[in-house]
């Protein structure tokens, strides 16, 4: 199942299946994408927060589905409205990861705008080993976090990476270590949560912009919102009054 919990502005989505490592089936899935969709209306959760409960971040898709079932419609109707959420969210998205993440488990994380990653982790590119192609959106962010040649050469190779390897990759945007993890997680969650929801938001959608012009069009839109809010009327006063 899924747990979810708020607090100090921090929504925490966390896989709670930690004897199976987190493995992801129909039930996890569905769940995480209604409490993706509580977290996104929720506007007293300014952070959202993904972890796994237990000695790891997910195995990926649990191995026990049926091996004649349509993973097309498997991956249309049961990964891709969660997948389609995370892509779609407004609020900052960050993965805490540890343990192990595999497959469809780091897909998932991928599609997160930050991840915190204790120092000890594996990741796992399983697909290839049991015959099957990346998924879940994994590829397409994959490509877009680091050299598209070494990242096709890591599915294709099935391997295990640790943090470190992971981090030149550029798939880690802070390694942590693993006594400090939780706590610099909670830290880093809570501080970007008390900051501007608007100028937060705001940096996200132009971070995701898809073109010039469009990024363009974005600031326009977001810096007039911005130059709106208490916050920053504020800080202008404070620094004017200095
Ligand atoms: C698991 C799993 C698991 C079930 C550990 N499932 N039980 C695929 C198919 C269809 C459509 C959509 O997309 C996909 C995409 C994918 O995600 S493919 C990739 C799926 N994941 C994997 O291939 C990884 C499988 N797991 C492993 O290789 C190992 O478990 C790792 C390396 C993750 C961890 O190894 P250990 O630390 O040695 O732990 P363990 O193997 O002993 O696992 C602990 C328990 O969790 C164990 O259950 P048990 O009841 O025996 O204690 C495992 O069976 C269970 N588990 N992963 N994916």
């Amino acid at each position: 199942t899924i747990q979810l919990e708020q607090r100090n502005g921090v929504g925490w989505l966390k896989w709670d299946r930690p004897e199976k490592l987190n493995a992801l089936n129909e039930t996890l899935l569905r769940e995480a994408r209604e409490a993706m969709e509580q977290l996104v209306a929720d506007e007293a959760v300014h952070v959202i927060v993904l972890v796994g409960q237990g000695r790891a971040f997910s195995s990926g898709q649990d191995l026990t589905i049926e091996s004649d079932a349509d993973y097309g419609v498997y991956l249309e109707e049961v990964y891709h409205p969660l997948v389609r959420a995370l892509a779609d969210c407004p609020k900052p998205i960050i993965a805490g990861i540890h343990g192990v993440v595999a497959g469809a488990g780091l897909s998932l994380a991928l599609a997160a705008d930050v991840r915190l990653v204790a120092r000890s982790t594996k990741f796992s590119s399983a697909f290839i080993k049991i015959g099957l192609v990346a998924d879940a959106g994994g590829p397409y962010h994959l490509r877009r976090l680091m050299r598209p040649d070494l990242a096709l050469a890591w599915m294709w190779s099935g391997s295990t990476i640790d943090a470190k390897q992971a981090e030149t990759f550029g798939l880690v945007t802070e390694l942590v270590e693993d006594e400090a993890y939780l706590e610099r997680l909670t830290t880093y969650a809570e501080t970007l949560a008390a900051k501007s929801p608007t100028a937060v938001q705001g940096m996200k959608a132009l971070f995701r912009a898809d073109s010039f012009e469009d990024g363009l069009e974005q600031e326009i839109i977001w810096q007039r919102k911005c130059g709106q809010t208490d916050v920053h009327r504020q800080a202008m006063q404070a620094f004017l009054n200095r």
